[in-house]
């Protein structure tokens, strides 16, 4: 297959220090030696692959356009395993466009979102787990969601996957040998034999595709501050940020609308959002904010009750803390000038946003009813992968039943071959050229 010339700007739009243009093809040498001209010319007229030139973009004319450095990747030793150019500009809007414009002219076309990954992919440098680990890496806003990135695009989950895969395979053979050779194979020993192996590789695989986990080495923990208002929930949200982010005053009812800031605690990352106090109100905007905050704390993972100790609880607090469930942690806030709290609305911990007292209590709660992201070894994270995982365990287990059962041998090889199917699609072996152009789509272009 011939592919055309592909190119895209490849770093981030604004306005930067360098901004690098990348091009894929075999018109890459063709376009550097018309665009780029290098101040100290070519050893012999020859381009060295892998080698930084500085030199000049230039026009048709050779007219200047910008100072640059470029760089020649003969394949297959590049990103795409195509000949590969990678201009570094200055990072200006304008002088960027002027460059890409440049290497249109010269017959490259520009870039689908994730062209470069996908021609990674499918020229076999690359598997699609690899490839999404691409994409996972870019958007990566924590250590564990970075970290999985990382040991997804070493080629972790292929390697589980794959080796699941082989297991599989061999239970299959087991499978056929039996039923082509039934005089020499004792059938039900084999069926058993088969049935368990099938159900050992089923629990790996569930034991990996831990959704909770993977939603929060993802996207981290979303943290609710709700509660009457005046109790101080902008003055704990700043405290737990460490920054004056939130308006605080005595008046209730300041909050308006839903505020919300991420901090990182150890490699996770917590979206906390700040809410207007509850209340009957009849000021719209207030009441507005009401209902938002009554949307928000419905779908967070954590939510904050918080109490004011000055006051001690009254009814309304008592109407909140009935919607409580196990996402809850309540908390009395201002300890430093309020009484304890009564023991009759269980678990509660106590703290003051003033004086920061009580505060690494809260955080280690939070932590706690955050959830895990799970052992870091191995553990799948992207949903695809999650829900084929799932989906081939079931198909195992099934087999597994019906073998245990007696039923004949090819009942349970069809379960197994679906298995053995889900699992090629998590690596792109047996995706469809649809899922795989979806995959794709959600690509920055550029990449
Ligand atoms: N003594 C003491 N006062 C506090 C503490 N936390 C908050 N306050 C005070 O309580 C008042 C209300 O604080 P906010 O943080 O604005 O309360 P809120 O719950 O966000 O209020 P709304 O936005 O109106 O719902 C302010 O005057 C704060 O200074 C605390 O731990 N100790
Ligand atoms: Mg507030």
């Amino acid at each position: 297959m011939v592919n055309d010339t592909i190119a895209a700007i490849a770093t981030a739009p604004g306005e930067g220090g360098v901004a690098i243009l990348r091009v894929s093809g075999e018109l890459s040498e063709a376009i550097m030696r018309s665009a780029f001209r290098p101040a100290r010319g070519y050893k012999k007229g020859k381009i060295e692959s892998h080698r930084m030139y500085y030199g000049h973009l230039v026009d048709a004319d050779g007219g200047k356009l910008d100072e640059v450095m470029a760089v020649l990747m003969r394949g297959p030793k590049s990103y795409t395993l195509e000949d590969v150019l990678e201009i570094s500009c200055h990072g200006g809007r304008a002088a960027i466009r002027r460059a890409l414009r440049r290497v249109l002219e010269l017959g490259a076309r520009g870039a689908e979102p994730g062209e470069f990954t996908r021609r990674a992919f499918e020229n076999g440098r690359i598997d699609l787990t690899q490839a999404e680990a691409v994409m996972s890496l870019i958007s990566a806003g924590s250590d564990a969601a970075y970290r999985a990135g990382m040991r997804q695009l070493e080629g972790g989950v292929s390697a589980f996957v794959k080796e699941c895969r082989t297991l599989l395979l061999a239970v299959m053979a087991r499978i056929e040998a039996a039923n082509d050779f039934p005089e020499e194979i004792d059938e039900p020993a084999e069926a058993r034999e088969a049935a368990s192996e099938a159900r050992k590789i089923a629990e790996r695989l569930r034991g990996r595709a831990d959704a909770k986990a993977a939603k929060i080495v993802r996207e981290g923990v979303s943290v609710v501050l709700a509660g009457k208002p005046n109790v101080g929930k902008s003055s704990l949200m700043n405290a737990l940020l460490g920054s004056e982010r939130a308006i605080v005053t005595e008046i209730a009812g300041t909050t308006r609308d839903v505020l919300t800031e991420s901090m990182t605690l150890n490699g996770i990352r917590y979206t906390l959002s700040d809410t207007a106090g509850r209340r009957e109100t009849g000021d719209l905007v207030e009441a507005i904010g009401v209902k938002r905050a009554e949307d928000a704390a419905k779908s967070a993972d954590v939510v904050l009750m918080v109490l004011d100790a000055e006051r001690g609880p009254d009814e309304e607090d008592e109407r909140l803390l009935r919607e409580r469930d196990e996402r809850y942690i309540v908390v009395w806030n201002k300890s430093d000038v309020g009484e304890a709290k009564p023991e009759s609305l269980g678990e509660a911990i106590e703290v003051s946003a003033k004086t920061g007292e009580g505060m690494d209590a809260l955080i280690r709660a939070i932590e706690a009813k955050g959830g895990s992201a799970g052992e870091d070894g191995g553990l799948l994270t992207e949903e695809r992968h999650i829900a084929l995982a799932l989906r081939a365990a079931d198909s195992l287990t099934m087999a597994a039943d019906a073998l245990d059962m007696g039923q004949p041998l090819d009942m349970a090889s069809a379960d197994l071959w679906d298995a053995i199917r889900y699992l090629g699609e998590i690596t792109g072996e047996d995706a469809t050229e649809t899922l795989i152009t979806e995959i794709f789509a959600n690509f920055c272009v550029g990449k």
